[in-house]
């Protein structure tokens, strides 16, 4: 079926230039609306005006232009002779290319306009265009950006049946391009663009639904609220325009593309969760660098969680570093300056391109100490004097985010993974430890802030995990072990001299009394566990015999 005759409407009409000369070149009839017809007609390309085809010039000061059935029964007739020949008899013609470029409403929306300029903007007869075209890809191909158009002349000259999958292709191009158009329309609306938005009165609301119902976000408002809308056509010159935000869909629903995946040859996006309970990471405000990367999310979703419990343990100024989705280190001090100190002196070789999150406003002397090493990441709560962080903002390969004071509170929500075919779900959910001494030994009063504190950083260790603490700050993490003791000999050899005194944490029960046989050697002087070993008898034995405090919390925290 060769393309015969294309109807176009365009707003922004030089990008389509070459392919409608092309579309000459190939003998395709070319019909247009008013100002689309005057442009091509002056770039010397013959085209029939749809004024010619409708006996009727543009109504409204343009509102409307191509509302006609002869155009729209023109596009959406199907390849059928009784389809035809109504098109026919009702003094139409057959379309079997439509190209829309439609009213820059997002465009305006960006750049501030308002009121009755803006809503002139809002298109009307182009989407309705798009979407007949789309609803027709039997027959009609559907151009709805300028990055459509070589798609669209590769389907011009496929074989039928790659044909109709390039038509097909286009139409949901076109019908995305539609839906994120009438969404940036609705936003505008919802942030009072066209003045205050009332709220229905009880009586129109349907039945059984609360007032909160009302503001439940409308799909994808999160990707505009993000920044989508900037990235739709228009919204960045140097790209051609597309009609999504740079975008990864998964089951119909778009995240917003990294510049890669976990790894520099795997693509990646971040999605937004609507409607999850709790700040959003799409919230952190950066002040200077490059945007998150994949990695840079874990890391920085885990720092700030570990923040938050550490927040609701101590109610203390904290400092947290962390690396390939473990902390290297955790410290509480008398302040963040403190705090940093600490965690940096506990592991001065990890922290090198790390991600350090403080839960204080950061003072003159933490961004000096911040500024002398490399990192890819500092976090700082709001409420840091933005001014001061200037030393930090002047790297460029430094990320420099300010978050809200929300991610401080320990969150109940959805650990989400995927497998192949399917998602796995875990709800986060902190369950206070018991810490019953279960051993003969008492823990020393001194003992029980590094106590709680290696207990609290055990849970965002990649399990198998073992931590020491002492003094108020982690001096030795194993992380991942495929067995205990080997994570254990990792944070003992980590901390050193620093294990004698030490407290030792594990994520899971201890099976076997190796790793409290390790702890002794190495001076170890409590350990706090889950317990619920059948061993339990022979481990607490051991730390007897070691002259070993033992604590159990009755919760695992294992961390996969
Ligand atoms: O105001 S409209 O919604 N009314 C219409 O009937 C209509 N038809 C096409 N705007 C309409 N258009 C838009 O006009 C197209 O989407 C395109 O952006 C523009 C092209 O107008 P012209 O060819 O007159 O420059």
């Amino acid at each position: 079926m060769p393309v015969r005759r294309a109807l176009m409407s365009l707003y922004t009409k030089p990008p389509y230039l070459p392919f409608a000369r092309e579309l000459v070149r190939r003998g395709v009839e070319l019909y247009a609306s008013g100002g689309t017809a005057a442009y091509l007609r002056e770039a010397g390309l013959p085209v029939i005006s749809l004024d010619t085809l409708t006996g009727f010039s543009e109504l409204l000061g343009g509102r409307v232009k191509t509302l006609h059935p002869r155009v729209f029964a023109g596009i959406l007739a199907r390849p059928t002779s009784e389809d035809l020949s109504s098109v026919e008899a009702a003094g139409g013609v057959p379309f079997d290319l439509v190209v829309v470029d439609l009213y820059p409403f997002e465009d305006a929306r960006d750049k501030g306009l308002r009121g009755e300029e803006l809503v002139e903007l809002v298109d009307i007869g182009g989407v309705a265009l798009l979407r007949a075209a789309a609803k027709a890809h039997a027959r009609v191909f559907v151009v709805s950006s300028p990055a459509d158009v070589s798609l669209a002349l590769e389907g011009l000259d496929a074989p039928p049946e790659r044909a109709l999958a390039v038509r097909r292709a286009l139409a949901e191009r076109a019908f995305r391009r539609t839906a994120f158009y009438d969404l940036a329309i609705a936003y505008a609306f919802r942030e009072g663009r066209f003045g205050e938005l009332g709220t229905a009165s009880p009586a129109e609301k349907p039945e059984n639904e609360g007032a909160q119902e009302e503001s439940a976000p409308l799909p994808w408002e999160e990707v505009l609220a993000a920044g989508g809308a900037a990235a739709l056509p228009g919204g960045a010159a140097s790209e051609p325009p597309s009609p999504l935000p740079r975008s990864i869909v998964v089951w119909g629903v778009e995240g917003k593309e990294l510049r890669y995946g976990e790894n520099p040859h795997q693509r990646g996006a971040f999605f937004r969760l609507a409607g999850a309970s709790g700040p959003s990471l799409a919230d952190l405000r950066l002040l200077s660098g490059k945007p998150l990367s994949y990695t840079n999310y874990l890391d920085v979703e885990r720092a700030l969680r570990l923040l938050a419990d550490l927040e609701a343990e101590f109610s203390a100024p904290a400092a947290v570093v962390f690396k390939h989705a473990s902390p290297a280190a955790a410290a509480i001090g008398a302040d963040v300056l403190e705090a940093y100190r600490r965690a940096h002196d506990a592991d001065p070789v990890s922290i090198f391109g790390g991600v350090v999150a403080v839960n204080r406003p950061a003072d003159e002397a933490l961004v000096q100490a911040l500024a002398e090493i490399f990192l890819d990441v500092v976090l700082f709560p709001e409420g840091t004097d933005l001014d001061l962080l200037e030393p930090l903002t002047r790297k460029k390969n430094l990320r420099v985010f300010v978050y809200p004071r929300d991610f401080l509170r320990p969150a109940e929500d959805l650990d989400l993974r995927s497998v192949r075919g399917g998602l796995l779900l875990s709800v986060r959910e902190r369950r206070a430890p018991s810490f019953r001494t279960v051993g003969a030994h008492p823990v020393p009063e001194e003992l029980w802030p590094s106590l709680r504190l290696a207990w609290t950083v055990s849970a965002h260790v990649t399990s198998n995990a073992i931590v020491l603490a002492r003094d108020g700050v982690t001096v030795g993490v194993g992380a991942g072990q495929p067995n205990r003791v080997g994570s254990a000999e990792i944070a003992l050899r980590q901390a050193g001299e620093r294990a004698r005194g030490a407290v030792l944490a594990s994520d899971g029960f201890l099976p076997f009394p190796d790793t409290v046989e390790l702890a002794r050697a190495a001076g170890v002087r409590a350990i706090v566990q889950p317990g619920g070993s059948v061993r339990d008898a022979e481990v607490i034995q051991a730390a007897d015999a070691a002259g070993i405090a033992m604590v159990f919390t009755d919760v695992r925290v294992f961390r996969h």
